[in-house]
């Protein structure tokens, strides 16, 4: 299999015309790939971003010889759905926006100049997921696009794969592993032919290990499954000794190659067990996570392997053991990234806030999943298949259980060696059947964000863990949202300032590591990230929980505070440094480091001499008088390293007020917007049958003029936001109080029951 490179020289336009299908785009634009439509208007704009079908062409010269080959086009991704044309005919359609697609070109095709049109759709459609989330649904051809060339015996390429070859591995005992290989050979002209498959195993000094002639005979295809016995290998060992083995297999015959896999992989063991967490090759392993979106600031979705390299370097310095790459497919080097360096990956579908209304057996969800495990397959960092997250936001039901079964029957089925996961919401009760659908079961836990105190975490995990005592959790998610532009000395929940991320974050790395039964958490979000819908804490269409901002270029506070925690790497840095003008005179100066003695100065003073093992230190009421003060830190290690960080601070008379939030009169969300409607005698309704009330989904009030009139004085146009629309067949009244952002008190509800209860279905 050859590779060529396909990304230069595509012709782009919105101006969606089904004639573009065999017609040369006239006034298009020229790009390059990856590209996108979105990479402004999807992380900034006015809450709109452009959603439609568009189009991209480009022409392939082929020769005579060349098409004596196998050739095969295939697309990194396309958002959200695809078709493609090769000269004027449909070669292929996707409706997996995050999965490579594959077609096979020999039949529409000739010699010579070869039109491909892509028309790529990102409209909503009620059948694809995402339907709904807190993320830019990017449209675009934004992944690389390659011309693939085989002989006509090739491993298969086209059952979704991406090698066409599977490897699976089990440990046999101390001593030995087993290693499965599953595959299909085609053979394209069908001829009865023999061919061997060799089979490979070679050290990370390429040595040869083990290597197997497998003798096979096959007309239009064969499958083979063979097992290697590998004695003692060294193991993949997570970010300490991440050692990668090579597996090669070649198709020879009468000593030709036709075709050749190489596969880098890992030897590990991976258990989540009752009592001591989840254990990697056998000892216990804190999850220290971080998720990661995969868009960049200004770029969209349309990133470089440079930018993929930029975001693993980053994940490594603040010294993750674990990334979830949330919340769909990423791009396949991303997960070699992660092979590589030894991060252990949750790898997860966009089945993700509301299933579908018009297919009752979402199978597209299926369909991704599939795409998913078979391209992502040969990953040995890889320990996990999420297969939903916060699905039940609008309904918890028996269709909601019997989905999650048959995803997860799906995922066992392709792989029973590796566990499946699944993220919930709050709400779902600690109790709740749902949990028993997945291996791990985590929850994304906002207390101190969306709701509750910050102490909630640890009760909420304590209550967790006294519901269901044999299944550990974890924190799938947890984080707020921070604007390293705003600051304060009593920080507190949406104030968006660095200080209170640093807040939350310091009581959930405590929480989560004083808590033997809870596996680990995942930070939300290593970066900041595109969610046109957004507009909070100062900027417009982001999602500002990350550590790192959208660009990459500023680590807030709380970076440092998880390397200070996890990171072996000797540092110091002191917090606080944007939090430039200080009016008051006493000050807290936070230092945050993995070392435990130093020395802190104001300008060349000692202000004080420290010993601390904990990664956050606080001295307490350094003063300031001057106009303007260095503070210094500095560390030496036992072996003599010196570390130092400094930081200038002003004195200043007032209160710098661009350090506060202020939030805009006119946001999209509003607080307390219920208190209008006096609360204050409101009875509970006996709900009549029969009659409407806040039980009802959304389309069944809409149905009635009287009841949509009262759901509309409530909550005016909300339901006809085009964003609203795949809630309206599942979401209730109900079930948008539990939703911490409508922030609907329960006396509301029984006022609206009062009105909808009178009003005969
Ligand atoms: C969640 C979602 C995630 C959001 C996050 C947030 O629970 O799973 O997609 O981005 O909350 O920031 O609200």
């Amino acid at each position: 299999m050859r590779g060529y490179p396909m990304n230069q020289d595509w012709i782009f336009t919105k101006n969606d015309q089904l004639s573009y299908a065999s017609e040369e785009i006239k006034q298009g634009e020229a790009i390059n790939l990856p590209h996108t439509w979105n990479a402004v208007d999807g992380q900034g704009g006015d809450g709109e971003y452009y959603r439609g079908q568009c189009w991209y062409q480009r022409r392939i010269e082929l020769s005579p010889s060349q098409l004596e080959k196998q050739l095969f086009l295939e697309i990194g991704a396309a958002g959200n759905q695809a078709k493609v044309y090769i000269n004027g005919k449909l070669a292929g359609e996707s409706r997996c926006g995050y999965s490579m697609i594959r077609i096979h070109l020999n039949g529409y095709v000739h010699a010579g100049s070869n039109l491909i049109a892509v028309a790529v759709d990102n409209r909503a459609d009620n059948t694809v997921f995402p339907l709904m989330a807190d993320f830019t649904f990017y449209g675009g051809l934004y992944r690389e696009i390659k011309l693939i060339v085989m002989e006509d015996i090739h491993f298969d390429t086209l059952d979704y794969s991406r090698d066409g070859v599977y490897l699976q591995q089990q440990k046999l005992s101390d001593e030995a592993f087993q290693l499965t290989v599953n595959g299909t050979i085609i053979n394209e002209n069908g001829n009865t032919v023999d061919v061997n498959l060799k089979l490979e195993l070679r050290d990370a000094g390429d040595g040869i290990v083990a290597e197997q002639l497998i003798l096979l005979s096959l007309q239009q295809r064969a499958s083979f499954t063979h097992q290697l016995i590998v004695d003692n290998p060294i193991l993949w060992d997570g970010i300490d000794q991440p050692y990668l083995y090579q597996v090669r297999l070649s198709i020879i015959t009468e000593g030709s190659v036709y075709d050749v896999r190489e596969i880098a992989y890992g030897f590990r063991t991976i258990e989540v067990t009752e009592d001591r967490g989840l254990l990697l090759n056998g000892k216990a392993m804190k999850i220290n996570g971080v998720s990661r979106h995969q868009d960049f600031g200004g770029v969209g979705n349309a990133i470089t392997r440079e930018h993929m390299e930029e975001d693993i370097s980053l994940i490594m310095e603040v010294g993750a053991n674990s990334v979830r790459l949330a919340h769909y497919q990423h791009d396949d080097y991303f997960y070699s990234l992660c092979d590589k360096k030894g991060l252990l990956v949750w790898a997860e579908i966009p089945f993700i806030s509301v299933p579908s209304t018009e297919d009752p057996h979402n199978t597209n969800a299926i369909e991704q999943l599939e795409k998913l495990m078979k391209q992502a397959y040969n990953h040995c960092s890889i320990y996990c298949w999420g297969i939903q997250n916060e699905i039940t936001i609008a309904v918890e039901n028996e269709q909601t259980y019997s989905m999650l079964q048959q995803l997860a029957d799906q995922a066992k089925r392709l792989d029973p060696y590796r566990l499946t996961a699944q993220a919930n919401i709050y709400s779902v009760a600690n109790d709740s059947v749902i949990h028993d659908y997945a291996d791990i079961s985590g929850y994304n836990l906002y207390y101190g964000w969306y709701y509750g105190e910050l102490t909630g975490l640890g009760e909420r995990l304590d209550a967790y863990a006294q519901a269901r005592p044999h299944q550990p959790t974890l924190v799938s998610e947890y984080g707020v949202d921070s604007n390293p532009r705003f600051h304060s000395y009593t920080p507190k929940v949406k104030d968006y300032s660095e200080e209170y991320q640093l807040l939350f974050h310091n009581n959930a790395l405590q929480t989560i590591n004083e808590r033997p039964y809870v596996l680990g958490g995942y930070v939300w979000n290593m970066f900041d990230f595109g969610s046109a819908v957004r507009d909070e804490g100062g900027e417009k269409g982001k999602n500002l929980k990350g550590l790192i901002t959208i660009d990459r270029k500023l680590k807030k506070d709380t970076f440092y505070l998880y390397k200070a925690y996890w990171s072996k790497q000797p540092f110091i840095h002191l917090a606080g440094r944007r939090f430039q003008n200080r009016h008051e005179a006493l000050n807290d100066i936070v230092i945050l480091s993995n070392l435990s003695t130093f020395t802190l100065f104001r300008d060349d003073e000692v202000i004080a001499e420290i010993v601390d093992n904990e990664p956050l230190t606080v001295v307490k009421d350094v003063q300031l008088i001057k106009e303007k003060h260095l503070i210094r830190v500095e560390a030496i290690t036992a072996d003599g390293g010196v570390f130092r960080d400094e930081m200038i601070l002003h004195c200043v008379a007032e209160e710098d007020k661009s350090y506060q939030y202020v939030k805009q009169a006119a946001t999209r969300n509003v607080t307390n917007w219920f208190e209008r409607y006096d609360l204050t005698n409101v009875k509970e309704v006996q709900l009549k049958g029969g009659h409407y009330s806040t039980f009802d989904t959304i389309a069944e009030l809409y149905h009635n003029e009287q009841a949509k009139a009262v759901f509309k004085k409530y909550f005016g146009g909300a339901a006809e936001d085009p964003r609203f629309a795949p809630l309206k067949g599942t979401m209730s009244i109900e079930k948008m109080a539990k939703i911490s952002a409508f922030n609907i008190p329960q006396e509301l509800l029984a006022l609206i029951n009062t009105e909808l209860n009178a009003i005969k279905k």
